[in-house]
């Protein structure tokens, strides 16, 4: 066998163990390349929002810097500021604040002595396609169902429908012995697994941008029924909760049934036997694949995404709405009978292991969910002494390492927390205002880190010093919050910390990487996905645009990356190549798609104010 297929073989997250560190102050090799040394936005800037881009300069003087246009016409001039050497990057950087130009233009780029950057524009639109990109991203990866044109762009894409053979999965092992229909929801990510506990933060993301936008946003969700052009578009129903529903109609199918000894819980997941190889198709019939046993986390995770689910489909689809509110009532009661269920670590082979030693902030989660959608006295007692509820995270302790971040598949307190500041319910005022103003204090938390890093990402380094796994989906959901703490003050300093997100993801960053596909002069062109595999096998397609790369990740666990080049001194911002095999800094999934496509619609929808 060769090294490569070796790798294949592998698969993503089978080299889990090998932590590694990638920190320290050498960023030569990166300021050696030939990279331009003024990072911008490489799709552009909104043309009342903030504007400002990173050059990487020694000298600790400031510096004159031009904006011009593609004839060479300087249109604004500036001079930068100097901020040292930035520990993320490595690099030492000036800013280049340049928010006072506000006119529209396309093409511009901006010079600094000899360095300049990649042209980029200056239009209101910038997101109006890519939110809808992002959010197409979901009817890519979904299973049981052809993706076919005039749903897809191109005939690259289109593809049979994959594993119609989880209409009877069995369980793993001897674990139980019935078969469940478990067909449809989501892949993943770059493997065709499915998981409940990441299906849940994905679909919950998706169905609270819906309830974010009509309660506190606009008033009117963001996608309308038509524009996604998905199967159900036209069907009455906004299409940004028929996407939604097609995960959790999975996610019902996973609940454990009546009569058997873990009645009403969840199985932790569905995926293949061993890990399979890139290049391929999701089969439309598997018989390696196994049913995993109920987890407390899973179940939560239902119990939460299925109340939801019930309040928003209360009038749109009652019969769904119904049997969406037995569910979650099923599972809550299912998971305090067992509250210790732990999905092991161990348990990653041919699949994610997605394990949670801490689940009592998926009881907050679900309690606040089913508190929500019911009102019930009992759940507010509870949440109000449940200790989840007395400060909004910010740092998170599970795989977050203490890294300034609010929430993750893993950490979910945050999302019940978002629920019951957001959606109008029985909550007492004063508790729902002390809701509001953890949120938007993390929102100024976020921005205060921000002012410290070279590249203004609302990441901060952990106690480790490292990026984790998926750090690109860390800042899209810390920017997330922002858009909330916007939401409730409507001052736009949260909104422009959005946007200046959303500028280190599109190419303001050490690698002058663009980490969505078919956006930016360097976009991402191979993540980690087993049907994505252009390059790697022939007549596979490239990732459709609006793909976001998990990012950076100071551990590589993956030999790719190692091979790539890339070495445990490198500073986190460094620690990525856009390799297919490189899982553990490459890889796509729904849960880092899903607050894109927040992020995205929240400043499509903001646009500068
Ligand atoms: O996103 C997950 C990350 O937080 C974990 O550290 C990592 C290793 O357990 O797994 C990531 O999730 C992967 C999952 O295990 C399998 N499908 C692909 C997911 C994204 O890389």
């Amino acid at each position: 066998m060769d090294r490569r297929a070796a790798v294949v073989l592998l698969g993503t997250g089978a080299v889990m163990s090998a932590v590694m560190g990638c920190k320290g102050p050498s960023g030569l090799k990166w300021a050696e390349s030939s990279a331009p040394r003024v990072r911008v936005n490489q799709v552009g800037y909104l043309p009342r929002g903030p504007k400002s881009a990173t050059l990487v300069l020694e000298s600790p003087q400031p510096v004159p810097f031009e904006l011009r246009d593609e004839g060479g016409r300087v249109l604004f001039s500036g001079t930068s500021q100097p901020r040292g050497l930035d520990r993320a990057s490595g690099d030492r950087v000036h800013l280049l604040d340049f928010s006072a130009h506000r006119a529209t233009g396309t093409k511009l780029r901006l010079r600094a002595g000899d360095a300049e950057s990649f042209p980029f524009d200056v239009r209101p639109d910038l997101y109006a396609q890519l939110k809808l990109d992002a959010l197409k991203y979901f009817y890519h990866n979904r299973s049981g169902i052809d993706v076919v044109r005039p749903f897809v762009d191109d005939d690259l894409w289109a593809r049979q429908a994959g594993h119609l053979s989880d209409r009877a999965v069995p369980c793993w092992g001897r674990s139980c012995d019935y078969v469940l229909d478990v067909s449809g929801g989501w892949y993943d990510a770059g493997d065709y697994g499915k998981y409940v506990v990441n299906g849940g933060i994905s679909a919950w993301t998706l169905q609270a941008l819906f309830e974010r936008s009509v309660h506190v946003g606009p008033g009117q969700d963001p996608f309308g029924d038509g524009p996604l052009r998905i199967p159900e578009s036209g069907n009455g129903i906004p299409d940004l909760l028929d996407e939604a529903r097609w995960e959790v109609e999975f996610l019902l199918k996973m609940q454990v049934p009546a009569g058997q000894p873990f009645a009403g819980m969840a199985h932790h997941k569905i995926h293949d036997h061993e890990w399979s190889g890139l290049g391929i198709e999701p089969a439309p019939h598997a018989t390696n694949r196994g049913l995993h046993p109920p987890s407390t986390a899973a179940t939560l995770n239902l119990a939460a995404v299925a109340a939801q689910a019930a309040r928003i489909w209360k009038e749109l689809d009652p019969g769904f709405s119904q049997r969406c509110l037995d569910a979650a009532l099923r599972a809550w009661a299912a998971a305090r009978r067992h509250p210790d269920k732990l999905a092991p670590r161990s348990d990653d082979k041919g699949g994610g292991a997605y394990s949670d030693e801490r689940v009592e902030d998926e009881f907050f989660w679900a309690a606040a969910e089913l508190y929500v959608t019911r009102q019930d006295p009992a759940l507010l007692e509870y949440l109000l002494a449940h200790p989840d509820g007395k400060r909004f995270p910010t740092r998170l302790g599970e795989d977050g390492d203490g890294l300034t971040s609010s929430m993750t598949w893993q950490s979910t307190a945050a999302l019940g927390w978002i629920s019951l500041a957001v959606v109008p319910s029985a909550l007492p005022e004063e508790v729902r205002q002390r809701l509001r103003d953890g949120i938007v204090a993390a929102g100024d938390f976020y921005l205060e880190v921000m002012q410290q890093e070279g590249y203004r990402v609302p990441l901060g380094l952990g106690e480790s010093g490292k990026y984790p796994w998926g750090s690109n989906s860390f800042l899209l959901n810390n920017a997330l919050v922002m858009s909330l703490a916007y939401d409730f003050t409507k001052d736009a300093k949260y909104a422009a910390g959005v946007a200046e997100a959303m500028d280190y993801l599109l190419g303001r960053n050490p690698l002058v990487q663009s980490y969505v596909s078919g956006y930016g002069s360097v976009p991402l062109r191979h993540p980690h996905h087993r049907f994505w595999a252009e390059g790697y096998r022939s007549g596979f397609p490239p990732p459709p645009p609006g793909a976001v790369s998990g990012g950076p990740n100071s551990s590589l666990q993956d030999p790719q990356s190692r091979r790539s080049g890339l070495t445990r001194d490198l500073p986190p911002q460094k620690c990525f190549v856009d390799h297919i095999e490189a899982w553990s800094v490459n890889e796509v999934a729904i849960n880092w798609n899903a607050p894109l496509t927040w992020v995205t619609a929240f400043l499509d929808e903001w646009r500068g104010g």
